[in-house]
């Protein structure tokens, strides 16, 4: 298995209800290395690209809204296997589906608000990584 990288976001739920520490200990507790993290607020501008490839579903306007009404926090991190990994880590979208144990099941909402973002192919993990952070960030 090559070692390679994800992205994710602990999503605005998760650092309002000081979730943060939790969810990075699970994280590495997994085994994945951090190599770029920071707290960002993302403007409209910013959502609406991010999740550009969502703009015709009729939850765009809500999932802008949600991810730009606080801060996340960002992260790149690197693991063996580690869009799939982190995949599993976080459980299924729908935290209501999600496994026992996983992140989404511990600390998601709802569907709408499900406490944290993860890439779900190595190249729109080297896109979404790049979209926060610039080469010089990445360690
Ligand atoms: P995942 O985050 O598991 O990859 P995606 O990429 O299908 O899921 O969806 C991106 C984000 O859009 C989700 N994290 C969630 O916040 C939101 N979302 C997805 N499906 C719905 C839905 N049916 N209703 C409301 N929000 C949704």
């Amino acid at each position: 298995m090559a070692t390679n990288r994800t992205f994710t976001m602990l999503k605005p739920d998760s650092v309002e209800k000081g979730y943060i520490g939790a969810i990075l200990e699970k994280i590495n507790a997994a085994g994945f290395r951090i190599v770029a993290m920071k707290m960002t607020h993302m403007t409209n501008a910013d959502a609406k690209a991010f999740y550009a490839v969502h703009s015709e579903r009729p939850f765009y306007g809500e999932l802008v809204e949600y991810m730009t009404r606080g801060p996340v926090v960002a992260a790149i991190l690197e693991k063996d296997n580690a869009v799939e990994d982190f995949r599993a880590l976080i459980g299924a979208t729908n935290p209501a589906d999600a496994a026992e144990g996983t992140i989404r099941k511990l600390y998601a909402a709802s569907m709408g608000e499900n406490a944290v973002h993860g890439s779900d192919s190595d190249e729109n993990a080297q896109i979404e990584g790049f979209f926060h952070f610039s080469g010089r960030e990445q360690f």
